[in-house]
């Protein structure tokens, strides 16, 4: 039996409170319970957000604000998806605490279909792994990965304790010098810092499973060892890798068991100049899901993965770095915004094919180029098999949250 979620799970509250103005200053009116006053923390470093890119995320929060309630979601119970930059260290610690207890508990898949998976992340790792090649270049990139953020957020919460939601990570506030996020801590509130130096040579990867191979380059990083510090540093993976320099005909898709440490391998290069405010805000300004989707995927989401590098950027395994869904709830942060600001027309909105650049899979290799359509089914893993307009809202259906 498939257990399904629990919806109003997915709508636990963090109230916002407001700070008065010291007596005797020049009171600013208080601000009205819907706007985006921080709720408090640590201060936001790095880059400061500009105006224009502040304009949309206002137009979007006051868009998502006004239109709740909305079912179960109120202004009340809506969950404030925060920067993981912002938020205090309690916080902060009972997350990664939640992540380790995931790692702490057995896996629910089947397996004969992953004999490697040992504990809970790697149930999400095994689903991401077998639907990279449909769900990442096609229509189904932005809801799959919408729908995966709750799963992961449900399961935090709903197996291990975790009160909060999914942060982001804020990277375009750190373009230029990405480790000063607080993300990369090697303490006990980081992900941990960059994997030892190895020195590793730029290579050439291979995606398995597509008819005609498509070869990823990968730079030489800065790192490529194990992360040595942080909450992660004894974490022991075992799916993938899967993208390697041949197909490994072996264990194509890293469903064997293969124990090791999380690596990381920081390349500057992907983030200075090219995670930055302006390209957030050409995302979020695009005019179509087309160019939404196509800018979205191809500059932000590439660059932030290749930026962590080591497990982080094999697209089929991305997951086994906890860090992946801080990165993926910025890619759906942007998408967010960009939906704001026209909720009735772009809310429900899909563009782009069923398969990988609509490349034939293997197994499939007759089935011809297809669009995907909103009443496609998406493969969530443990027999959840939602459409893919399911996975579009923020505030019906499973969804209640905001970005804040
Ligand atoms: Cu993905």
């Amino acid at each position: 039996m498939v257990l399904l979620p629990n919806l109003l799970g997915a709508c636990l509250a963090i109230v916002a409170t407001t700070t008065a103005a010291p007596a005797g200053t020049c009171a600013a009116p208080k601000p009205p319970p819907d706007s985006d006053t921080p709720t408090p923390g640590h201060e936001m470093t790095g880059i400061p957000m500009p105006d224009d890119f502040h304009r949309f995320q206002r137009i979007y929060q006051k868009k998502i604000r006004a239109s709740l309630p909305s079912g179960n979601c109120t202004k009340k119970t809506i969950g404030k998806r925060r920067s993981w930059d912002e938020l205090d260290d309690a916080t902060r610690i009972d997350y990664l605490r939640a992540v380790n207890c995931l790692a702490a508990k057995p896996a629910l898949t089947d397996k004969s279909l992953a004999p490697g998976a040992v504990n809970r992340l790697d149930d999400f790792t095994y689903i991401h792994i077998n639907q990279t090649n449909i769900i990442h270049g096609s229509g189904y990139l932005l809801p799959w990965h919408r729908m995966f953020l709750w799963q992961f957020e449900e399961a935090m919460r709903n197996e291990c304790g975790y009160k909060g939601h999914i942060p982001y990570w804020d990277n375009a506030r750190f373009s230029e010098d990405p480790t000063s996020s607080a993300v990369w801590s090697g303490s006990e509130t980081g992900f941990g810092s960059n994997g030892v130096d190895l020195h590793l040579e730029p290579k050439t990867l291979v995606f398995p499973g597509l008819t005609k191979p498509f070869k990823l380059p990968m730079p030489g990083g800065t790192g490529g060892g194990c992360v040595p510090d942080g909450p992660f540093k004894n974490l022991t993976l075992s799916l993938g890798p899967v993208v390697k320099t041949f197909v490994d005909k072996n264990n194509t898709y890293g469903y064997e068991s293969n124990p090791r440490c999380l690596a990381r391998n920081f390349d500057p290069a992907s983030s200075k100049g090219v995670l930055t405010w302006a390209n957030a805000t050409t995302i979020v300004s695009s005019h179509s899901i087309g160019q939404v989707r196509g800018t979205i995927e191809g500059l932000w989401h590439k660059n932030s993965h290749t930026y962590i590098g080591g497990e982080g950027a094999d697209p089929f395994s991305t997951t086994n770095d906890p860090a992946f869904y801080l990165l993926h709830a910025q890619i759906d942060r942007l998408w967010a915004i960009w939906q704001g600001q026209d909720l009735e027309n772009r809310q429900y909105t899909i563009d782009g094919n069923r398969t990988f650049l609509g490349i034939p899979l293997t197994d499939a290799p007759d089935v011809p180029v297809s669009l995907a359509t909103l009443d496609d089914v998406m493969d969530m893993g443990l027999g959840y098999k939602p459409k893919a307009k399911e996975g579009m809202p923020m505030i019906t259906g499973n969804f209640c949250f905001i970005y804040e």
